[in-house]
């Protein structure tokens, strides 16, 4: 495998310093009430890139103390809707300005392409806070016609102490796709980072605080789940859970918050995406498109297009295709130019991947390339190609989460529609064929949030993203993540005269 001498070399300085490892709460970074700290790694080598305080429950209640009394005394739900707006357009003012320690922290913490932080996820991230400043002051009531001599309104409040759980794979979109809307609204907040990767969002918490936001309206805690997240999803003051990550923790996430309070619960979870591809579809754009499905941010995507379904005329030419364009693949060290893959997060992902492997091979699927891990340090992994994947196979039906595509052969549509959609997950779907009777067909038959027609992984600050079945609860993003935020009260009072 070419790439391994790649891994080999020694590894490039990151450009930037680690400056805040201390959680913020209430407008001050400050260490954890025990004084624990955990170590941070950087994936492309198993080293300590810093010690972070470690939160746990007496570190969250004090953050929701913090948020309770910034919501119930304000000023933030309190302010105009215009201020409110200014703050968070002078916040993505403020993240351009240091798009580049920002984009190099998280590559370096969580191992993705620089090329693909600095130039994707830094510019959606400012993206995203442009489109919810722009909704801040546009959220509305309705007045309401209803039977006898009455007025009725709708005023949309927010709901108030949001707790919010961010996993590992996307650091800086997770917390802009909870942040945004949430402070749009008018809500206070405390969110918890994946233990892998606490720095960017502690980083971009002191740039909140850089562009006016109230002390306790955002309070950022790293930490671990049994004791951080549980802590926040049990908690009595806090008013709405969101949650990303493993559809296991969404369900334990749902059962603590149902025990407690009943607060409203939001789930951005698993999924095992199918990617469709027709015999009338330009073959050699969809061995790309399919190979991106997957691949991308080291197969780490909740959408990720993890089993690619192929009609038999083309079958085995895609095969071969898809192979060579795997074997292809540049894979090293993130921060050099012009790498498409750098390590898996850490080594519990790497080893679970690993086992995956295994299985496929056990399973009699036919490994066409890759299969072993790249080099003797850090998490790099050959990208790997699985041909005659059966749908009863383990690597067709759990969650990957690496690169390694599975191919499915098809017989015709309603074969695939039913297989495809033969799975606990319904997050997202892809489909490729020149036929538009086709597009329209899968578009409506597929159960899933997200249906990607000859694209696929198009993101955009407007689009909603959630799943159906076991993919979650709810939609990010757009128009539809301001309602996971706001209450609705209706207010009804009578008319002194119904005549006029
Ligand atoms: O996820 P977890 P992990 C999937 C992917 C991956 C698998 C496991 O398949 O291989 O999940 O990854 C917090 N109570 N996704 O273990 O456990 C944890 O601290 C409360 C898909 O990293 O779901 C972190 O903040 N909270 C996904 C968050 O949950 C708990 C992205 C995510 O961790 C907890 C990531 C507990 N008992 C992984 N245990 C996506 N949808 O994009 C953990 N947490």
């Amino acid at each position: 495998f070419s790439t391994a001498t790649v891994v080999e070399e020694p590894m490039i300085t990151p450009p930037v310093q680690v400056t805040y490892t201390q959680n913020l709460i209430n407008g001050h970074f400050v260490d954890a009430a025990s004084g624990k700290t955990f170590p941070t790694y950087d994936p492309r080598t198993g080293e300590v890139i810093a010690h972070v305080a470690e939160g746990d429950e007496e570190d969250v209640n004090r953050a929701v103390a913090a948020a309770r009394k910034a919501f119930d005394e304000g000023p933030w739900p309190k302010m105009t809707p215009y201020e409110r707006s200014r703050i968070l357009l002078r916040f993505a003012d403020l993240v351009e300005k240091h798009s580049e320690e920002l984009a190099a922290l998280e590559t370096w913490d969580n191992g993705k392409p620089h090329e693909q932080a600095a130039k994707s996820e830094v510019p959606m991230l400012v993206r995203l806070f442009h489109y919810y400043a722009g909704w801040a002051d546009k959220i509305h009531g309705l007045t309401v016609p209803a039977d006898g001599h009455y007025h009725v309104q709708t005023l949309h409040e927010p709901i108030g102490v949001a707790g919010q759980i961010i996993p590992w794979n996307f650091p800086l979109l997770m917390f802009a796709w909870k942040v945004g809307p949430a402070l749009a609204c008018g809500n206070t907040i405390v969110l918890k980072t994946a233990e892998q990767t606490p720095l960017t969002a502690l980083y971009v918490a002191n740039l909140f605080l850089e562009a006016g936001l109230p002390p306790g309206v955002l309070n950022v805690i790293s930490g671990f789940g049994p004791t951080a997240s549980a802590a926040l999803a049990s908690h009595m003051d806090v008013d709405k859970i969101a949650f990303t990550g493993s559809t296991k923790t969404g369900m334990i996430i749902q059962e603590l918050a149902a025990r407690s309070n009943l607060k409203p619960v939001t789930l951005e979870l698993g999924g095992k995406s199918p990617f469709i591809i027709f015999d009338d579809a330009d073959i050699d754009k969809a061995v790309e498109l399919a190979h991106f499905a997957l691949f991308f941010n080291q197969g780490q995507c909740c959408c990720a297009g993890s089993r690619t379904y192929v009609h038999e005329h083309i079958y085995d030419e895609f095969v071969e295709k898809a192979k060579a364009r795997a074997i292809r693949r540049v894979v090293g060290d993130p921060f050099k130019k012009g790498i498409e893959q750098g390590p898996q997060i850490d080594s519990v992902q790497f080893q679970k991947v690993l086992g995956y492997i295994k299985s496929g091979i056990e399973s009699n699927a036919i490994l066409e390339c890759g299969g072993d891990r790249i080099g003797n340090r850090g998490y790099f992994l050959q990208p790997t190609v699985f041909s005659n994947v059966q749908d009863d196979m383990l690597i067709a039906q759990d969650e990957i989460f690496g690169p390694v595509q599975s191919i499915l052969k098809f017989k015709d549509i309603n074969d695939v529609i039913r297989r495809a959609n033969a799975t606990r997950y319904g997050l997202a779907a892809g489909v490729f064929t020149g036929s538009l009777e086709t597009a329209n067909t899968m578009m409506r038959a597929l159960k899933a949030g997200t249906v990607w027609i000859n694209c696929f992984g198009v993101f955009d600050a407007a689009i909603p993203i959630g799943g159906y079945k076991m993919s979650g609860i709810g939609r990010e993003k757009g128009i539809y993540s301001l309602n996971n935020y706001l209450q609705v009260k209706a207010v009804v009072s009578p008319l002194k005269n119904p005549a006029w």
